[in-house]
């Protein structure tokens, strides 16, 4: 394996390039302090390679001919006990455009390289601070778009995957050892409740790598989000509940039918879900325009995508066939929440009819103009997506770890089966050990350069 270059000092803006209150210029590296100390000036006497670890000092960075560029607060954090396990210099100036490239360049002037994307990350993990798992949650969690992934992304950057991973790894290596131990005795001479023991074992390694890649498709719902489609006829009030939940004017609002002929996608979180709202055109049977046709295609799609469909309908003008078409379009399997919209004015749906239609009782009242009901489909909405996304047990949350652990799992198959047939040892052996090897790629114990280049380059630079 080619060595990673890792002995040279880096630096990044840290903070999103823009104007801001506060900007931090991020150096890691043997010749962090050093280089840092050319253009610092602090009240303080002694070297910065000389300040305690974990310290902050407030002082002044200038320029070559003396010329101040700003006021700064220095972060000191020392190797090992640092982000990356480097010596590490933070610079926290003002959050401008011009202040934080020229400290940078002023850095690269002296022989500090410009870090690539996730170096600093790349490093940590080089330096044993976090593992591979670890490493892509520190990525999940900047782009966590709800409540709910950052809950994920956290837990797995404090180790809630990395620990049941190495549970699991430290069991295939006691069974490798033991089997390996056994391998010069024939298979026969295996008491029976042992042979048992030890297919109970693998059995069960087997059973929590499932239940791990079975959490994969969970995890996609809360990371990717979830699809919500508003359905109905022309006119019942979908983009205005459209702009109703996303509290502003995205869609085209008005009195006249097939106004809305494309759909519209927008992000919101609803109690803590991250949520892809979609509006569609009204569903109508017989579309004349070429545009209707093309928009009711739009519309059926949608629905066929989506994980939660709004059907509407307008409680003020009482159901009609025109809804009862629109309903029947929708597939039985999905998910459904019935909403009689237009509740401010005086209601004309038959509800018995509507009873009979949808097959439930437990629409809601809701008005896009006064926002009754809102708090009730929220919690509704909630309440399915808990359900789908239960955040029970570890979680997987990439391919590359799903595909490590079916790998894993495969072969601990291939080694239960020589088990079961009584093969001898070393058959069950090879195949065990390439389930290790697999959870090692999984955690990154063992690595390419290639996987790190791939995992690293999504990261920000500065991260
Ligand atoms: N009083 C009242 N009027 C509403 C409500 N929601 C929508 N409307 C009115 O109903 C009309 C149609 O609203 P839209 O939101 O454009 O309906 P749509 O379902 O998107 O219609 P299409 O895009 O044509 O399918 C507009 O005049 C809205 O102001 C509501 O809750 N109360
Ligand atoms: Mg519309």
């Amino acid at each position: 394996m080619p060595k990673i270059e890792m002995d040279d000092t880096i630096a990044a803006i840290a903070t999103p390039i823009g104007e801001g209150g506060i900007a931090v210029i991020r150096v890691s590296g043997p010749g962090a302090f050093e280089a840092v100390q050319l253009f610092f000036r602090s009240l303080e006497s002694g070297k910065i390679a000389d300040s305690p670890a974990n310290t902050i000092r407030w002082g002044k960075f200038v320029g070559p001919s003396g010329q101040v560029v700003d006021q700064v607060l220095l972060s000191v954090f020392r190797a090992p006990h640092s982000y990356t396990g480097q010596d590490v210099a933070e610079i926290s100036c003002h959050g401008g455009l011009a202040v934080t490239k020229r400290i940078l360049n002023l850095l690269l002037e002296k022989g500090v390289r410009s870090a690539e994307p996730g170096e600093f990350t790349r490093r940590a993990f080089l330096n044993g601070k976090l593992d591979l798992t670890q490493a892509e949650a520190v990525l999940d969690l900047i782009r966590a778009k709800s409540g709910r992934s950052l809950d994920i992304a956290v837990r797995q950057l404090t180790g809630a995957l990395s620990r049941p991973l190495k549970v699991l790894k430290d069991e295939l290596l006691q069974l490798l050892a033991h089997l390996e131990a056994s391998i010069d005795f024939p298979e026969e001479d295996l008491a029976a409740d042992e042979h048992e023991n030890l297919q109970r074992r693998i059995s069960s390694v087997q059973e929590k790598l499932r239940s791990l890649i079975a959490g994969f498709e969970r995890n996609l719902l809360t990371r990717e989000g979830v699809l919500v489609t508003i359905a109905g006829k022309p006119n019942v009030g979908k983009s205005s509940l459209f702009n109703a939940l996303l509290e502003r004017d995205r869609a085209l609002v008005s009195e006249i039918p097939h106004t809305t002929r494309d759909h519209l996608e927008e992000a919101l979180e609803v109690q803590g879900f991250y949520i892809r709202l979609r509006d569609t055109a009204g569903l109508i049977s017989t579309p004349e325009h070429p545009l209707d046709k093309l928009g009711m295609e739009r519309t059926l799609l949608a629905i066929l995508e989506s994980h939660v469909v709004l059907f509407v309908v307008d409680g003020a003008a009482g159901l009609d066939e025109a809804d009862r078409n629109v309903f029947r379009k929708i597939p039985k399997e999905k998910r459904v929440i019935v909403l009689m919209n237009k509740a401010d004015l005086p209601m004309k749906v038959e509800e018995e009819a509507l009873g009979i239609l949808t097959g439930s009782r437990e629409w809601i009242r809701i008005s896009s103009k006064t926002r009754e009901g809102f708090k009730e489909l929220e919690r509704r909405i909630a309440g399915f997506l808990e359900q789908e996304t239960s955040e029970e047990g570890e979680q997987i949350t990439r391919v590359r770890h799903k595909v490590a652990a079916e790998a894993a799992l495969e072969a601990l198959r291939r080694a239960e089966s020589s088990f079961q047939k009584k093969m001898s040892f070393e058959f069950v052996t090879v195949d065990l050990r390439a389930a290790l090897d697999a959870l090692k790629e999984l955690t990154g114990e063992t690595y390419s350069e290639d996987i790190l280049d791939v995992i690293f380059s999504e990261f920000c630079i500065g991260k």
